[in-house]
């Protein structure tokens, strides 16, 4: 890591660590070709929202996590990205939730799929997780989708009520909201398909979500979900944020 990387005092210390990883990961063939791309876009948008989890996206999380611990079947879809920039928290994260999680990426080859298991169970032997890590059998499709990444596991993805998916394409979670799931998704960019097709939105940075949620379940249970919850709400308020921010 460079000098700068390596100072938690430096300020753009958080920023200089999130991309370190990806370079990491990118030497150890995790990522996908436009990996580096999708993260820019993500900073931009993290830029505009002041680099902070702004309130409406602290109450997405805790409506996230009340549906995620009240689900029958919750699982977590993991891309390569997420596995790079929080390949820790997001198993600390199924670990609590005692629920399985899933590699389902978009660019699916062999050589990615292990490569991401590898740094999986690298991390699930060091920290003793005991998380059932799926997506190296895949024998499901997503219905609705063509090619590789409708590819998914019947025990996993698949059968799910709730499913929390990071960083997910517009086309995937529009499937899986029509497979009548609870698709929750973190996404900085609130003016995407993505952000607009979930049930929840959570336009927030990923590695603050997880941190955030993992510290809600340490201190706070049982969770409740918000009835008159709405998402479009919620979205209008990063909006609201955004503009504000600009006029300033
Ligand atoms: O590993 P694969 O093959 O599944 O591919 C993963 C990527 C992310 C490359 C792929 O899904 C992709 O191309 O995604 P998109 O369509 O670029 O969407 C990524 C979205 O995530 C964008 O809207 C970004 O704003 C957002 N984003 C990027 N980094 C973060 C983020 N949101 C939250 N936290 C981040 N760290």
């Amino acid at each position: 890591m460079s000098e700068i990387a390596a100072d938690p005092s430096h300020p753009r210390y958080q920023s200089l660590l999130m991309r370190h990883r990806l370079e990491e990961a990118e030497k150890k063939g995790m990522l996908a070709g436009s990996a580096l791309i999708a993260h820019g876009r993500g900073e931009a948008f993290d830029y505009l929202l002041g680099e902070q989890t702004i309130p409406s996206a602290l109450v997405a999380t805790r409506q996230a996590l009340a549906l995620l611990t009240s689900a029958k079947h919750p699982v977590i879809s993991l891309n390569g990205n997420v596995v790079a920039l929080a390949g820790k928290e997001v198993l600390q994260l199924a670990n609590h939730l005692n629920c399985p999680v899933e590699i389902n990426i978009f660019y699916r080859t062999p050589e990615r799929m292990e490569a991401l298991l590898n740094h999986l169970n690298g991390i699930k032997q060091q920290e003793g997780f005991e998380v059932e890590i799926l997506g190296a059998e895949p024998d499901a499709r997503i219905p609705g989708l063509e090619g590789p990444r409708a590819k998914c596991c019947s025990r996993g993805i698949f059968e799910s009520d709730v499913i929390l998916v990071p960083l997910e394409d517009g086309d995937r979670c529009e499937a899986l909201v029509a497979m009548g799931k609870t698709v929750l998704v973190i996404d900085l960019n609130p003016l995407s398909r993505t952000a607009r097709m979930a049930s929840i939105t959570i336009v927030d940075e990923l590695t603050r979500v997880l941190t955030n949620m993992n510290e809600i379940l340490d201190s706070e249970k049982p969770l409740q979900t918000t009835t008159n919850y709405s998402n479009e709400q919620i979205i209008q308020a990063a909006f609201d944020h955004i503009g504000a921010f600009l006029a300033s």
